[in-house]
């Protein structure tokens, strides 16, 4: 097995900071080590199907063996292959933000960048609170939260979203009139929400935001994006987050108070 096969992070640490660089300039390949599910892992699949590279997706074999030979115990890994070299990089945004650069999807100045950023972290703030108060919350008090997440802080996003992107020209993207981290960061926020056994509810909020579906559809036609969505691969993963999601702590173990 070659180090590009390994889900283990073997980082030499004692590599100067700028030849770890080169390898991440001029990567060859890359290889996202994450759960057969899309959740967190579906934005770096598709920054790399969008953005062309040689890339495949691997999954945890042993989880519980593996995890302490991950940087932070946790999913998702990226490793980016150069010759016999590689450099090994976790959490979800890092990951996300280095593969957005490397792609050219962080807009064409300081501004765009910025506000691509915003857009991203109101998506990634979102997710996280849906995540923390919603699903992995005790099941006899998830109706209540749930509610409450509607009204509140969906409801809140939903409407100022919908106005960014219409200031924007309604055509699809936040900025300009190109393709960004925040995008597609976005598009995933909403397809994770449409994977939960309540999804119909929140997809019936999201669909009175004509915007934030033209954003959606602008994405997932695009020709790479559309490829890959439709590919079996993307559809199994699509099919296991519904699986995964109709009951998060069959994987798990409930949580206690
Ligand atoms: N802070 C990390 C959290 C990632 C995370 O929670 N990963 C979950 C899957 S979505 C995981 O690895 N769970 C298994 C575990 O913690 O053992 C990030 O943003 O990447």
């Amino acid at each position: 097995m070659t180090h590009s096969q390994t889900n283990h992070a073997q980082v030499n640490r004692t590599t100067p900071s700028s030849e770890l660089a080169k390898i991440m300039a001029h990567p060859e390949s890359f290889r996202l080590l994450y759960f057969p599910v899309e959740a967190q892992g579906q934005t770096s699949r598709d920054l790399l199907t969008y953005g062309g590279a040689n890339w495949e997706s691997a999954s945890p074999q042993n989880w519980l063996e593996e995890k302490d030979k991950t940087p932070f115990g946790c999913l998702p890994v990226l490793f980016i292959n150069k010759g016999d070299k590689q450099v090994v990089i976790s959490e979800t945004h890092a990951v996300e933000n280095y593969l957005a650069k490397h792609f050219g999807l962080m807009g064409d100045n300081d501004y765009e960048e910025t506000m691509i950023r915003a857009f991203y972290c109101s998506s990634v703030s979102l997710f996280s609170n849906f995540q923390a108060s919603v699903v992995w919350n005790m099941p006899e008090v998830r109706e209540k939260t749930l509610a409450g997440f509607k009204s509140r802080q969906l409801a809140h996003w939903v409407k100022t979203h919908e106005r960014h992107l219409l200031e924007n020209g309604n055509n699809g993207h936040y900025i300009g009139n190109k393709m960004s981290l925040a995008d597609i960061r976005t598009v995933n926020l909403i397809r994770h929400f449409s994977f939960q056994p309540y999804g119909a509810e929140l997809m019936e909020i999201i669909s009175q935001a004509p915007a934030l579906i033209k954003l959606r559809e602008t994405v997932e036609s695009d020709p790479k994006m559309h490829q890959w969505k439709n590919s079996d691969e993307a559809k199994k993963l699509a099919d296991s987050s519904k699986a995964f999601f109709a009951n998060p702590f069959a994987a798990t173990g409930k949580p206690t108070a």
